[in-house]
């Protein structure tokens, strides 16, 4: 066996997402946020869950970072919770909600381990959504006024922001496919959220920079990877339209400054209102890019596919199948869409933000989990990384989805994704075997092949 040893400084750690794991969705004069009310009345979750309590991690805050401590994370991906710093989205800040992150962020730099905040993991206050939500342009001023807030309570100690977590989910998910918060279904307001979150990035960097702070500031984007299904000329371009649709509609205006043209001309009346200076402000430089990669998938032409006239199936790496959500495991398809932003987009600094899998993880006898399983998938992506940055990709750390256990958002808290198990009546943590298999590779900064 040989050892993968990554680059000296590299980074690794765990993300989590605030609607997730915190919980205490009322508590200390937190608002509602848009996946409080989706939960509680849209009632098209599994097994009606939702995250009011989830991992209680508003509550086991401390024990939670001592718990990273003990698994040897390097860094530490969390998202804000907007509603718990601004109850009403804008005006009144809740200075206790600002309290719980500061005390997050010294826990965290005191057990020596890198803060990486996301500024929006989908959770947007109840009352912005009463207002249209994304879909109205003042979404723009109100996260940059957020951002503003954020950064000038905590920009002092955090060393690596990120804006909006993948805006194509949001987007698509909670405008297009309704099976997100705010659970519409309308093409013409995704693509219309899409463009405001962009621009809405751009103006919470700028204030960022005008800040002075130290720390770099980047976006989270989700990359899967697509495959046409055959070298039909439809299913190639059905294909394009994909690629187009989840990476270049974000990617193009962030680093070229304006959008895919051919996918444009296909939405045709559902494209996005842009007023004049909107690419400017979007493709105001940024640090870094955050790449979440889960699955590969075949992309085939399909006359009743809906607006993009789209099939696609799961496409695994020959021998291993699929996840429990169903997503098919293929190493080399991380490689490729690693390798497509240095290609197309200038080689950007790039950070892995998410990756992982959700396997059924039964217990043994002794409550121990022995997910040899997912040891396996992120050994294999971990090479896979690598071999990217054999091939010059700019890549500076990974971060496995998730720490824990939590609310998978339509799915509830029927898949587990965590390298540590969370007992949802008591509570309890206990690290998965991956969680210590991990430990091992991020000590000696390299993965046995
Ligand atoms: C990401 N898809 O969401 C999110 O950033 C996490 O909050 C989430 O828990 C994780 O991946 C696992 O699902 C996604 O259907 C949701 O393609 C859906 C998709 C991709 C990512």
């Amino acid at each position: 066996m040989s050892l993968r040893q990554f680059p000296e400084g590299f980074l690794w750690g765990a993300a989590t997402a605030a609607y997730q794991i915190e919980g205490a969705w009322n508590e200390d004069g937190k608002g509602e946020s848009i996946w409080d009310r989706f939960t509680h009345r849209q009632h098209t979750i599994l097994n009606g869950d939702n995250g009011d309590i989830a991992c209680n991690h508003y509550h086991k805050m401390p024990e939670d970072v001592a718990l990273m401590q003990a698994l040897g994370l390097q860094t530490y991906r969390f998202s804000l919770s907007w509603p718990r710093i601004l109850p009403e989205g804008r005006g009144q800040v809740n200075a206790k909600g600002l309290e719980f992150y500061d005390r997050l962020i010294d826990d965290l730099l005191e057990a020596n381990i890198i803060p990486n905040i996301t500024l929006n993991h989908w959770d947007l206050p109840q009352t912005l959504q009463e207002l249209g939500g994304w879909v109205n342009r003042e979404s723009i001023d109100w996260f940059a006024d957020y951002a503003r807030v954020v950064f000038e309570k905590l920009g002092d100690r955090v060393p690596l922001w990120t804006t909006h977590n993948e805006p194509a989910v949001l987007a698509f998910m909670g405008y297009a496919f309704g099976n997100f918060a705010p659970g519409i279904a309308d093409y013409s307001q995704a693509f219309q959220t899409s463009h405001h979150l962009l621009v809405a990035h751009g103006k919470a960097v700028q204030v960022f920079r005008e800040g002075n702070y130290n720390g770099e500031i980047g976006i989270v984007l989700s990359v899967n990877h697509y495959q046409p299904a055959s070298d039909r000329q439809a299913d190639i371009a059905a294909c394009e339209r994909m690629y187009q649709t989840s990476t270049a509609l974000f990617a193009d205006p962030l680093f070229k400054g304006e959008y895919p043209e051919p996918l444009f001309n296909w939405i045709g009346c559902h494209a996005p209102k842009i007023e004049t200076g909107d690419l400017e402000l979007i493709s105001t430089p940024i640090d870094f890019v955050g790449i979440n990669y889960y699955f590969t998938l075949n992309v085939a032409f399909a006359q009743w596919g809906g607006l993009f006239k789209l099939d696609s199936t799961q496409v695994s790496a020959p021998g291993w199948g699929q996840t429990e959500m169903g997503w098919g495991v293929n190493p080399p398809g991380l490689t490729s869409v690693l390798l497509d932003f240095k290609n197309h987009y200038g080689n950007p600094k790039l950070y892995i933000t998410e990756g992982g899998c959700a396997l059924p993880d039964t217990p043994n006898y002794e409550g121990f989990v022995e997910d040899w399983g997912r040891i396996n998938y992120l050994r294999s992506h971990f090479i896979a990384a690598h071999n990217a940055i054999a091939d010059g990709v700019n890549l500076h750390g990974y971060y496995v989805w998730t720490l824990m256990d939590n609310f998978e958002w339509a799915h509830g808290f029927s898949p587990r994704f965590g390298l540590v198990r969370v007992e949802f009546d008591s509570g309890k943590r206990i690290p998965k075997q991956s969680a210590w298999w991990y430990r091992e590779v991020m000590n000696r900064n390299g993965v046995e092949e």
